[in-house]
């Protein structure tokens, strides 16, 4: 088991820049006098000794001048966020009155935290487990309301209490077996048996859906690219328009409109999608629109999913033929937007377009289908699965990597259940532990500090 620092760290808590108030944390057993050192309530109440938990008055320097008004916040262990003393300065908001509060609290014998500090103290002391304290960050990082649900839903220990159901039933397995190893021949009834077989499929099953998770849960908390393809004036940047709700990007009848790649964020069910615009793909001998097109198929590598814009009210062009044919050879999932449909009474896919992901015939222009690609996206993103942010849910690569261990053990168990029990310990052993990684009891020291340490400071 890992154990908490017993120093009194200190940070600023509140983002830089000006605000209305600004915070600076402390967290630790000498966080309590220490303010009470430099701290002057402005009606004589000593917060050391008084039960009241806000004091208002002044921070002092060590000349006895008062640095800022302050609202000063006690938390006493263990009801606070790390399970420590903590005590939060709120004054006023700016770089001048936040590092000089700081300043004064670091000459008192605090040392400044190093980021995710607080949140891995409140690990250390067994308020929050280690899924937990990542959701913290999730939380902080949610772009979408959905991915806030999503990491809310893992802070309240969704994840935690499905791992930990896990490791109870094979604890619970390893117990009956090592009685097996440890009296082999006594009179005991058969303790490797059927039902305990049973039990370890369905954890084996549960595994593997839960693995199944994963992609989902990055999504919501990484999010997703997808970017708009296809040749010059088929209406690229009128369908980036469109599904931004934003006249972002410059539409014109003239083909090699688009130069630069335009890139914002939308929303795709929940998932923090990027969407970038690129310059129409083609031959060309204008420089600028050549580096365009350069940009373009970089943009094309970085993504997720391919938009394909077909311009249906024209015949596909020699252009269209090359880019499908290069597309359909690489390993990006490509989407197909038959565009411009207010033109022609119906559509009429080219043969070509078969064998991609999907294809929405619409108008960007008049947004008809634009729901139907929005959908067919999403679909595509969460490769059919309809996920609710509030199901236990993987976010991370570790923990896919821990689960993939602990499932890969229980597969080789199963496959020599007849085997001696001995071997059997040892696979359950390794799914044991390997569980304990995601929960963070058997977490490897560096592997905690650079989980914590791509925290934000003060938090
Ligand atoms: N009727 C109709 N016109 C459209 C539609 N979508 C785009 N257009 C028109 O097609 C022309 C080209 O649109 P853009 O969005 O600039 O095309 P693009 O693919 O971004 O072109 P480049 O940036 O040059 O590669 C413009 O005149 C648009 O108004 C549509 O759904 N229906
Ligand atoms: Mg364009």
């Amino acid at each position: 088991m890992h154990k908490a620092p017993e120093d009194t760290i200190a940070a600023i808590s509140t983002p830089p820049g000006e605000g209305g108030i600004g915070i600076v944390r402390l967290s630790g057993s000498q966080a309590i006098p220490l303010v009470r050192a430099i701290f002057v309530s402005s009606t004589q109440r000593d917060i050391a000794q008084d039960p009241g938990r806000v004091f208002h008055g002044h921070i002092m320097d060590a000349h006895g001048h008062a640095i800022d008004e302050a609202l000063v916040h006690i938390m006493r262990a263990p009801h606070s966020y790390t399970r420590e003393d903590v005590v939060e300065i709120n004054c006023h908001g700016g770089a001048g009155p936040l590092n000089a509060v700081l300043e004064a609290v670091l000459a008192q014998d605090a040392r400044l935290a190093r980021p995710g500090e607080f949140t891995q103290r409140a690990f250390l002391n067994g308020r929050i487990d280690l899924v937990q304290a990542e959701a913290v960050i999730d939380r902080i990082r949610a772009r979408t309301r959905d991915g806030l649900r999503a990491a809310a839903s893992a802070a309240a220990g969704a994840l935690s209490q499905a791992i930990n159901e896990l490791k109870g039933g094979l604890v619970e397995a390893l117990a009956r077996i090592e009685a097996a190893v440890d009296f082999p021949d006594e009179d005991l009834p058969d303790l490797v048996d059927d039902v305990l077989r049973a039990n370890l499929e369905a954890a084996r099953e549960r595994m593997h859906a839960l693995l199944d998770t994963a992609r989902t849960g990055r999504l919501y908390r990484e999010g997703a690219a997808v970017t708009i393809v296809g040749r010059p004036n088929v209406g690229k940047s009128c369908l980036f328009n469109a599904l931004l709700r934003d006249a972002r990007a410059i539409v014109s009848a003239l083909p090699g409109t688009t130069r630069d790649r335009i890139e914002e964020m939308i929303t795709l069910s929940g998932i923090p999608v990027r969407l970038t615009d690129t310059a129409g793909l083609r031959t060309t001998h204008d420089e600028i629109e050549q580096i365009g097109i350069d940009i373009a198929r970089d943009a094309l590598r970085a993504a997720d999913i391919l938009l394909l814009v077909l311009d249906a009210s024209e015949p596909l062009t020699a252009e269209d033929r090359v880019l499908m044919h290069e597309l359909r050879e690489g390993d990006t999932p490509v989407w197909i937007a038959f565009n411009k449909m207010d033109l022609v009474p119906e559509a009429t896919l080219p043969r070509e377009a078969q064998g991609f992901a999907g294809v929405t015939p619409l108008s960007a222009q008049t947004t008809d289908g634009l729901h139907r690609i929005e959908d067919g996206l999403a679909g595509l993103l969460l490769g059919g699965a309809t996920p609710s942010p509030e199901q236990q849910m993987l976010t991370r690569a570790h923990q896919r990597d821990s689960l993939r261990r602990a499932a890969e053990a229980l597969v080789r168990l199963l496959a020599n259940f007849d085997a001696s029990p001995e071997f059997l310990s040892i696979d359950l052993h390794d799914a044991i532990g390997a569980l304990g990684e995601i929960t963070g009891e058997t977490t490897p020291d560096d592997v905690l500090e650079r989980i914590f340490s791509s925290f934000c400071i003060g938090k």
